[in-house]
């Protein structure tokens, strides 16, 4: 299932010499890889959808030793690409041809983390679980979480400026990311690690590094703001029969519920039935776990059912409440599902309270990325759209290719204005491709959204940027990397469009 590279041209960069070879080896002992077999799983990207040729991976254990990487690869005019956990959707983090590939794997250690202010430090290379494990045992939690967290780097997340399932509550990382240690293409480090929560001091050097992709530097440490970690965590999963019907839910429970509300997210039932086939996940509404709680409020609580019990709904929602006090919150949770049940807004539906109820229900979001790649060719379109228009999109794209798709599927961070709109065919179909695109970039340009919500542009989405973003913007980010990377060696064929179009 690969198309991405089509009409990219190599440019003319140097080639790795024998020379090259030796620098690197002596600069990184057993940490320069050249073996084919140990390149391929860096060389090929998650969906595996792009396949690049690099002939060398590099593995820094310091700034400095980034610092020497850069300022050999300029000077030579080696292109690079910046690697994280490899987890990107958008063909970002693999060379595209003959690229070094610059891994963040062993930049992996915790710097400092100060429990008053809840700052973390730590490199790049740091795996987000890892790190949401290490502050969860001094009672703070991370302000990002995603399904890829098992793998994806901090530095990874900060260059996407990566959204996930705690944004409503936490705002984006541009918020909560304090300060940067980021190395330039000619090997400068630029030092904006301030962990302090107001720094007036002039631009914002650190935001242009966020969300740049590696096209701008190499993020080699980062210092970010941990929230403490909430006591009472409850999990509601519902049933809708429309999506208005998600909507009015979404606008009752935003009043309703206020500070407490940390998460809210939507399937349809086509996702739903993906994570069943492909992952063998069980609906809990149809499984007829009427009502799984722990204690307090919420276990006295039976939902009334609107619909008969084996039912499938239409839209799933899922409502995650993180507070200080479980008692308040249950109430609070407990009002609104009356509200919710009793005015048939929601038709079925499940709370949990238990840590492992809790992540159980999780995974049926979490892991439709992970049940799509089991179902043949996956079109990916991550997309922002004011919320009442967002499944609209899903439903005229069913319409537009009828039996040319095997599935349109939408799911997202409805809370956040975000659709990921998913469109899967048996093998890849260039009729099929053509029949979605541009169309999807128009329709969500004639309703004033964006082309990338949070996966960012890579190699894939960078030629379409023009949906969202206009002329004068598009030139003035070549200017700036042009400024900080005038040989272009930092991912190169990656997010900025090709450049005769902005001219
Ligand atoms: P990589 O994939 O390795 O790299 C991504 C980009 O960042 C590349 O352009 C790369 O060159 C650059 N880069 C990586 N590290 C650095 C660095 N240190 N300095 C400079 N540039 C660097 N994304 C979301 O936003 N929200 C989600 O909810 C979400 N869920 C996901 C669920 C699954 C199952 C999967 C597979 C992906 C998901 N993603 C999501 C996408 C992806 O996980 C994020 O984009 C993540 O932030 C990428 O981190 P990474 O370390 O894997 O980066
Ligand atoms: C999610 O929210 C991720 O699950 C991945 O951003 C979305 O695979 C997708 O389209
Ligand atoms: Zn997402």
């Amino acid at each position: 299932c690969r198309a991405a590279h089509s009409g990219v041209r190599r440019l003319p960069f140097a080639t790795l010499s024998q020379q090259d070879r030796d620098f690197f080896q002596t600069l990184l002992p057993g940490r320069a890889l050249t073996d084919p077999e140990v390149l391929e799983a860096s060389n090929v990207d998650w969906l595996k959808s792009v396949r690049g040729s690099s002939e060398l991976l590099l593995r820094p254990r310091t700034t400095e030793e980034v610092s020497q990487i850069l300022r050999y690869c300029n000077a030579r005019g080696l292109a690079v690409t910046p690697q994280g956990g490899n987890t990107g959707l958008v063909g970002g983090s693999v060379p595209v041809f003959d690229e070094i590939i610059l891994s963040t794997a062993l930049l992996n250690q915790v710097l400092s983390f100060d429990v008053v202010s809840g700052i973390l430090t730590c490199q790049a290379g740091c795996v987000l679980e890892a790190l949401s494990s290490f502050v969860g045992e001094q009672d703070f939690v991370m302000p990002l979480d995603l399904g890829a967290k098992g793998s994806c780097h901090i530095g990874g997340n900060v260059a996407t400026n990566a959204g996930g399932l705690r944004l409503l509550r936490y705002g984006p990382l541009r918020g909560t990311v304090l300060g940067l240690e980021v190395v330039l293409a000619d090997g400068t480090v630029l030092d904006s690690q301030a962990p302090l929560r107001k720094d007036n001091t002039g631009y914002d050097l650190k935001q242009l590094f966020i969300g740049s992709e590696g096209t701008l530097g190499v993020v080699t440490a980062v210092s970010i703001l941990c929230p403490r970690k909430p006591s009472a965590v409850n999990l509601a999963f519902l049933g809708c029969a429309t999506f208005p019907q998600v909507l009015e839910t979404f606008q009752l429970c935003r009043g309703m519920l206020g500070e407490v509300l940390s998460a809210f997210e939507f399937l349809d039932s086509a996702c739903m039935k993906l994570v069943q086939d492909h992952l063998k996940l069980t609906n809990p509404i149809k499984a007829c776990e009427v009502f799984v709680t722990g204690s307090g409020v919420l276990s006295l609580l039976i939902l009334k059912r609107a619909l008969s019990p084996l039912a499938e709904s239409p839209f799933y929602i899922l409502i995650e409440t993180s507070g200080s006090s479980a008692a308040h919150d249950e109430e609070k949770l407990h009002r609104f599902l009356q509200e919710v049940m009793t005015s048939s807004l929601v038709a079925d539906g499940t709370v949990a309270t238990e840590d492992s109820k809790i992540k159980a229900l999780w995974a049926l979001r979490e892991r439709i990325t992970e049940a799509l790649t089991h179902d043949g060719c996956v079109y990916k379109y991550d997309l922002s759209l004011p919320v009442q228009h967002i499944y609209q999109l899903v439903e005229d794209m069913q319409e537009h290719l009828g039996t040319r798709a095997k599935n349109v599927v939408g799911y997202g961070h409805l809370g956040d204005g975000n659709l990921h709109l998913n469109i899967t065919s048996p093998s890849h179909d260039p009729a099929l491709l053509a029949a979605i695109e541009p169309y999807v970039y128009e329709w969500t340009a004639r309703h004033h959204g964006s082309i990338s919500a949070e996966h960012g542009l890579g190699l894939k989405k960078r030629n379409y940027v023009h949906f969202s973003k206009p002329a004068p913007a598009l030139r003035l980010m070549w200017q700036i990397k042009s400024l900080l990377d005038p040989r272009g060696i930092l991912n190169p064929y990656k997010t900025l469009p090709d450049r005769a179009s902005t001219d």
